[in-house]
């Protein structure tokens, strides 16, 4: 018979063994820091990246908070009124209103947003105010209108471009007031940025799928989806269509993949073969992922072909093409 005495010490040793075994058969690949960090350092998505990034950069270069750098990179997007995928140009609901969606994350783990918001310039700075301002992390629609002019933000002008008009009676009459997927339609800015102290943080913001249906909300502001930093890992962010990156919490995969000891590359190879596995549409539309780990490398991936990002390292910033699944 087995006596208590004897019991308690084959337990222990059986914790001991298994704690000990446990390397031997289930190790995860441990996350490895170089000592040769590639930092500062900033990624965006899409050629609007390239001057996103220069504003970034001045941040970064100054031994600025990378906090700041992915709020002032994602403004100068956000402020082109050309730009029909992001800020108050963007390509309106199929109700002819343009609503916009922003998140932001810091160092700190702290997240901020808004979505479903009109008629303001600046959403990220808004999603930043939810972040510092509120116990909250995310406001929509008129909340998160209200919230904004409380706190300083002013009611834009800005109304809709004479050709976006044009496009929009087009699409009406083309498309019977049904939403559509496509791969073009696309073109969030989505920013990660490492700055010179080491610390990580993530930007994104969207003026949403043209066309899309009044109220809907894509994976931009949602944290996890569109975006999500933790400095103890890294960063992504994700361009293309929401739906599909919220199924998957894409970007929060990313990071965990990284965290579990996958490079940037392989993260976003992985979290678009995700999205191919779960989704047998995934041929009918785009979607890009970009990564950043706490030794400045990078990742890149996109379903198809033509997705493109800026890297602004060692003072350089250049436009690269992402490598992709569908290769037909
Ligand atoms: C969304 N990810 O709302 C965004 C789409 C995009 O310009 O990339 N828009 O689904």
């Amino acid at each position: 018979m087995t006596s208590r005495r004897d019991f308690i010490k084959k337990s222990a040793f059986a914790s001991a063994f298994v704690l000990g075994g446990l390397p031997k058969f289930g190790k995860a690949k441990a996350l490895t820091y170089s000592t040769n960090v590639r930092k500062p350092i900033v990624l965006s998505t899409w050629g609007h990246g390239i001057p996103a990034n220069d504003a970034a950069w001045k941040v970064l270069s100054s031994g600025g908070r990378a906090l700041d750098a992915v709020e002032q990179g994602v403004m100068v997007t956000e402020a082109d009124p050309k730009n029909t995928s992001v800020g108050l140009g963007g390509t309106p609901d199929r109700d002819g209103h343009v609503t916009l969606d922003a998140s932001i994350m810091d160092e700190k783990g702290n997240a901020g947003s808004v979505a479903f918001l009109e008629h303001i310039l600046h959403p990220i700075s808004v999603a930043r105010a939810v972040m510092e301002k509120t116990p909250h992390v995310m406001l929509v629609g008129e909340g998160a209108y209200q919230f904004a002019l409380e706190n300083g933000f002013k009611r834009s002008a800005q109304e809709m471009s004479p050709e976006m008009k044009v496009a929009w009676e087009k699409w009406k009459t083309e498309n019977h007031y049904q939403p559509v997927i496509d791969k073009n339609n696309h073109d969030t800015i989505g920013m990660v940025a490492m700055d010179a102290n080491g610390d990580v943080s993530g930007s994104c913001t969207t003026s949403g799928l043209g066309w899309k249906i009044r109220g809907r909300v894509g994976d931009s502001p949602i944290i996890g989806a569109g975006m999500y930093a933790d400095n103890e890992v890294g960063a992504a962010c994700a361009t293309g269509l929401g739906e599909a990156v919220i199924k998957i919490c894409g970007s929060h995969l990313i990071v965990e993949l990284m965290r579990n000891g996958k490079t940037p590359q392989e993260a976003c190879e992985e979290a678009v073969k995700r999205i191919a596995k779960k989704q047998s549409n995934y041929k009918t539309f785009q979607v890009g992922f970009l990564a950043l780990n706490k030794n400045g490398d990078i990742g890149a991936y996109a379903i198809g072909k033509g997705f493109n990002y800026a890297l602004a390292v060692n003072g350089e910033n250049k436009l690269f093409d992402s490598d992709y699944l569908v290769k037909e």
